[in-house]
């Protein structure tokens, strides 16, 4: 990317954006709605006087629902456990949402993540292990959380199952959110995971020959279910499909949520995936030659959540038939993936991702040249939808037409999300997600200097919202706050999703996006600055910027 190009164009505008946002010629100004001239249906506030009637009208409900637009222009404080303010831990001891860092000491360390251990749709903060602090015990009979919602200063204790403080494991046995780890001659595996469906992340050990159970990973899983203040102190058995017990799968067949493994001359890839969109994580195998038949030709192998553990009988998942001439004979042997077919010169990829909003994964083709089919990544993807028993006929899934022009490049949304340069040498950032909290997956552009008159990730992210059939063909603003542009940021400060940059001094700065509200739109969380912003970021808070209708 021609770096002085960009910021000579940024520069116009900056300096504009200084003296009241008067653009320059040729420039479109953002169309920002105001949210409170379009109050939400239902609401019992009078509207104004727009008949002049000199009577202020009663709302009769027929006012259009305000669609979320961007982020708020000024942050709020997300403060962070006070803790982390003590000097044993290195400055901006939590520079990023999930982590592990070494202490101010030198020797030691500690682990952070994210995740919403209580159910209430909101992540919580947990420390898994800590040796700078004073809590010897962090990992071994409890993690440390600041519950969202709750006094963010202080750490509760959340119960971990009193087997793991005992001796056989080893010691701060689940020191992450999670692991594998040995301990002497056994080992085990173990990951946070709502098996149960309840909303709770439930901890769920696929292997372990550490403790009492035997053969796990081969006929079940042990799951400690999450009871909102805690682990279970007892696993529940959860029961694994008994065709994995025996020859030709290897012991321990199912040693993870997700992997794949070779057995002898067959194999096997396998994955916890909620296909059927009851919120139960249900097996899944794309790819089986040790006990299926065409799996991943004419079906997936589908072990439904039953609540207690995987069906002992399969569903097999249609596939859509792909011609064997132009694709190679297992075509979908992964959950996402790219392959070359028979000519060795063409390929096409594919990827699992709910485009219609009905909380089961769809599978999408975002390119393909082995097929006849033309304009696959150009003007549209090819998407089959997930019905009752596997993956429907083909649809096309309109992109928007910007994309199809020089300078962008020939199939340039090949992929759910990326990066590119244009045949301008410049370049695009794109993703797929829902900003705008209806359900329904949306095309983000935070980045794109290949050719708008007006370019984001200053002021706006451009937005294509999703329909549940295609991406809006006009683009929307994304308004992003202004707090980053000019000083001593970069051009295009915020130029995606997410992401962490060198400014022209010597700092850096770091930011997500995650919903903090639990309102199904994507608030901006800034963890660190060091280039102009608050120095405190990081030790004893964050910023965030809610994400709504401004
Ligand atoms: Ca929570
Ligand atoms: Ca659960
Ligand atoms: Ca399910
Ligand atoms: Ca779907």
């Amino acid at each position: 990317m021609n770096k002085s190009i960009v910021s000579v164009r940024f520069a116009g505008i900056f300096s504009e954006i200084g003296v009241g946002f008067t653009l320059g010629v040729g420039l479109t100004p953002l169309a920002l709605v105001g949210c409170q001239d379009k109050p939400v249906p239902g609401d019992d506030t009078a509207d104004a006087d727009t008949d002049t009637d000199a009577d202020t009208d009663t709302d009769a409900d027929t006012d259009t629902a305000c669609v979320p637009n961007g982020f708020s222009a000024t942050a709020e404080d997300f403060l962070l456990p006070t803790a982390f303010s003590d000097d044993v831990y290195p400055d901006h001891a939590l520079q990023t949402a999930s982590g592990s860092r070494v202490c101010a000491s030198g020797t030691g360390g500690y682990v952070w993540s994210r995740s919403d251990l209580d159910g209430d749709g909101v992540e919580d903060l947990i420390v898994h292990y800590d040796s700078c602090g004073s809590d010897s015990t962090l990992g071994a009979s409890h993690w440390s959380v600041a519950l969202a919602g709750g006094d963010p200063a202080a750490l509760v204790a959340w119960a971990l199952p009193s087997a793991f403080a005992s001796g056989s494991y080893a010691a701060n046995a689940l020191n992450g959110a999670s692991g594998t780890r040995t301990f002497g001659s056994c080992g085990y595996v173990w990951s946070l995971n709502d098996v149960s469906g309840d909303g709770r992340p439930d901890l769920v050990l696929p292997y372990d020959t550490c403790g009492d159970t035997p053969n796990v990973g081969a006929t079940t899983w042990e799951v400690y279910e999450n009871t909102g203040a805690g682990f279970a102190d007892t696993a529940t058995e959860w029961t694994l499909p008994a065709a994995f017990a025996a020859a030709p799968y290897p012991g321990a067949a199912l040693n993870s949520l997700a992997g794949t493994r070779t057995a002898g001359s067959c194999g096997y890839v396998w994955t916890t995936t909620d296909m059927d969109g009851d919120a139960r994580p249900d097996l899944v195998l794309p790819y089986d030659t040790c006990g299926g038949t065409g799996v991943g030709t004419d079906s997936w192998t589908v072990y439904p959540n039953t609540g207690v553990g995987f069906a002992a009988a399969a569903t097999a998942y249609a596939l859509p038939a792909y011609d064997p001439a132009r694709y190679p004979a297992t075509p979908f042997n992964n959950t996402s993936g790219t392959r070359t077919c028979p000519d060795s010169a063409t390929s096409f990829s594919w990827a699992l991702s709910d485009l219609n909003g009905d909380a089961r994964p769809d599978l999408v083709v975002p390119f393909d040249t082995c097929g006849t089919e033309t304009g696959v990544g150009t003007s549209s993807w090819r998407v089959h939808l997930n019905g009752a028993a596997g993956f429907g006929a083909a649809q096309a899934f309109t992109l928007p037409s910007a994309f199809a022009a020089s300078p962008y490049p020939a199939d340039a949304l090949y992929a759910l999300s990326g990066t590119r340069t244009c045949n301008t040498a410049e370049g695009y950032v794109w993703s797929t997600q829902d900003l705008t909290g209806d359900g329904l997956a949306d095309l983000v552009v935070p980045y794109d200097t290949c050719g708008a008159a007006l370019e984001p990730g200053s002021r706006f992210w451009k937005l294509y919202a999703g329909t549940g059939a295609s991406f809006e063909d006009t683009e929307s603003q994304w308004a992003l706050p202004l707090a980053f542009t000019g000083g001593a940021y970069p051009s295009a400060p915020l130029n995606g999703t997410s992401g962490s940059r060198t400014c022209t001094n010597t700092g850096y700065y770091t930011w997500q996006t995650a919903d903090e509200s639990g309102d199904g739109v994507p608030d901006l969380l800034l963890t660190v600055d060091t280039c102009a912003g608050d120095a405190g970021l990081g030790d004893s808070k964050w910023l965030k910027y809610t994400g709504g209708c401004w």
